[in-house]
């Protein structure tokens, strides 16, 4: 296949094909051209086929039609290749809270057949720049609000040779920028396997990880979980919490709504707070945020029942049984789980609102393929926990680094997570696999011991680890915020401890109880327990 990259530094830097997970496409509609490109696909399609005027992005005090977001991408696209000097396959940092100029941002680098690399709002100046480095970012479009740490990191790199602001009128900023550009742009014609974005993990430890999606990953993602699974239509309103840059937001608020023709709502801010309200005030009618999000609303279900919305969508860290039944109770919407990767773009496991089992995350994605494996990579019977092992159209290709081979083993990728598949095919996740608790010779999962927790009205959420101990080698711990008005104490963890024994295996209960004011999470939403440890 031609690609369309003169700067061949993704090409160049992909791991060896023999290290690759198995790709399949065996999907009708997963049967990819050479050249693909896929803002063509996602965005200009949408100006042909007549739906330029239907709205496309919406947030407080603007909208936006599919004509005006490819007005928008465009003109940035010009402002990229005839200002700043860019090649297709040069790097780009994107850098914004969720906004309408991030999206037109984002499909302008797809238009341009460059990389996109988008970063999490929270980073700091020295994290920027580890990414600057391993990705060789050359270019970069950040909102002004974000200035300070990005012009640190600036600084500190060399090789990042252009650098705009955009939300911004100043005479220098991109906006400016774009207004003397003609309107229009023709699309590099880019091979269905350029790499165009590299996404960084959440990882909780080590240099981030970057992992490389092609034009046509991108395409699958959007081909495989949301028509199967999610079934939106294009009347949909999308809305949520996951920044764009993790691609759980990048599908569920951009790239999912667009490959119908939906709309979707981009909200800076979107605590349970903002959500709660741009429901309210957008119509939002599809939801997607991570359990604990969804564990906070649920005390507003009352308004949320007065809403027009209708789907919700898990994803991000296990879903408790105990919030998928607050949830229903509270607002009448059964949730849809999923658990997606980075390094395989999106959902791959996942049950739709009539297949959804309460403790299970669901079944294989069409398009995917999973099994529960041993050790040694072997198939483990129905109701043995293992390692998980996934194959589909899209998977982990790590940008230059040595955890490729850790990642994927004879062509599956292992996610690192401890699941059991029942005899029905549904996957019941544990644990991390570094999250599992070894006391007294018992294994257990510390996801386990939380939802038996938080099925206590005073627990408003927790964090269970397991901690050395001479006689057990290790004992269940676990660390409590409780709801406001509950009295912390000997009493209270004893309540607990109890209750937990009541509703699981006893050996399970923690025997160590400490409560906190707050839990330690990563800027993805997930919780730290291995920073549980350093709790004295
Ligand atoms: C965990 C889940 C149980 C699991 C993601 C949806 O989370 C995403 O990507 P990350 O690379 O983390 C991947 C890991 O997170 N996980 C995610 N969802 C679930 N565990 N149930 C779930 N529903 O450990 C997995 O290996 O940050 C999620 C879409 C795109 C994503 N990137």
């Amino acid at each position: 296949m031609p690609s369309a990259h003169v700067d061949t530094f993704a090409r160049d830097h992909l791991p060896p094909q023999s290290q690759w997970p198995e790709f399949l496409f065996d999907l009708p509609e997963l049967q990819f051209p050479a050249q693909l490109n896929c803002a063509a696909e996602l965005l200009d399609r949408r100006g042909a086929a007549g739906d330029g005027e239907r709205v496309c992005i919406r947030a407080p005090g603007l909208t936006w039609t599919y004509a005006q977001l490819q007005d928008k991408a465009d003109r940035i696209a010009q402002v990229l290749v005839r200002e700043m000097g860019l090649v297709p396959g040069n790097r780009v940092l994107l850098r914004a809270p969720n906004n309408p100029m991030l999206a037109a941002c984002w499909f302008a680098v797809m238009k341009t057949g460059a990389v996109a690399v988008a970063t999490m709002p929270l980073l700091r100046a020295k994290e920027l720049v580890q990414i600057i480095d391993k990705a060789r970012v050359t270019h970069a479009l950040c909102d002004a609000a974000l200035g300070e740490e990005m012009a640190q990191a600036a600084r500190a790199c060399p090789d990042l040779r252009q650098l705009r602001y955009f939300n911004t009128s100043a005479a220098e900023g991109l906006e400016a920028a774009m207004a003397r550009q003609p309107a229009g742009f023709a699309n590099v014609d880019t091979a269905a396997d350029d790499t165009c974005i590299l996404a960084f993990t959440s990882g909780t430890t080590g240099v981030p990880k970057g992992t490389m999606h092609f034009h046509r990953d991108v395409m699958a993602a959007c081909l495989c979980w949301p028509p199967h699974v999610l079934r939106a239509t294009p009347d949909d309103v999308f809305i949520g919490s996951p920044p764009l840059a993790f691609t759980f937001g990048l599908g569920g608020l951009l790239l999912f709504p667009m490959s119908i023709g939906a709309s979707t709502v981009l909200l800076e801010k979107a605590g349970p707070p903002q959500l709660l309200e741009g429901v309210r005030d957008f119509g939002a009618t599809v939801l997607f945020t991570a359990p604990t999000s969804y564990r906070t609303l649920a005390a507003r279900g009352a308004e949320l029942r007065q809403s027009r919305l209708r789907k919700c969508v898990s994803a991000g860290e296990a879903l408790p049984a105990s919030t998928r039944k607050l949830w229903r109770e509270a607002t009448g919407i059964e949730l849809i789980d999923g658990i997606g990767a980075t390094e395989l773009l999106h959902i791959f496991i996942s049950a739709d609102e009539q297949h959804a089992r309460a403790g299970a995350t669901g079944t294989a994605v069409p398009g995917y393929r999973a099994q529960v494996v041993d050790a040694n990579g072997r198939p483990v019977p129905a109701g043995t926990v293992g390692r998980l092992a996934v194959k589909g159209p899209t998977g982990c290709r790590y940008l230059s680094d040595e955890r490729q081979k850790t990642y994927v083993q004879d062509g599956w990728n292992l996610t690192g997570d401890a699941y059991l598949m029942d005899e029905d095919g549904y996957f019941h996740y544990q644990a991390r696999t570094d999250d599992m608790i070894i006391s007294a010779g018992y294994n257990i999962a510390s996801p386990e011991v939380e939802d038996a927790l938080m099925m206590h009205p005073a627990v408003a959420e927790c964090g269970v680890i397991g901690v050395p101990d001479e006689e057990r080698g290790q004992i269940v711990k676990a660390f409590v915020v409780l709801r406001p008005g509950q009295q912390a104490g000997t009493e209270m963890a004893a309540r607990l401890q109890d209750f937990v024994k009541q509703s699981i295996a006893p050996y399970k209960y923690p025997r160590a109880v400490q409560f906190v004011e707050s839990l330690p999470r990563t800027q993805t939403g997930k919780l730290q327990r291995f920073r549980l440890h350093d709790n004295p």
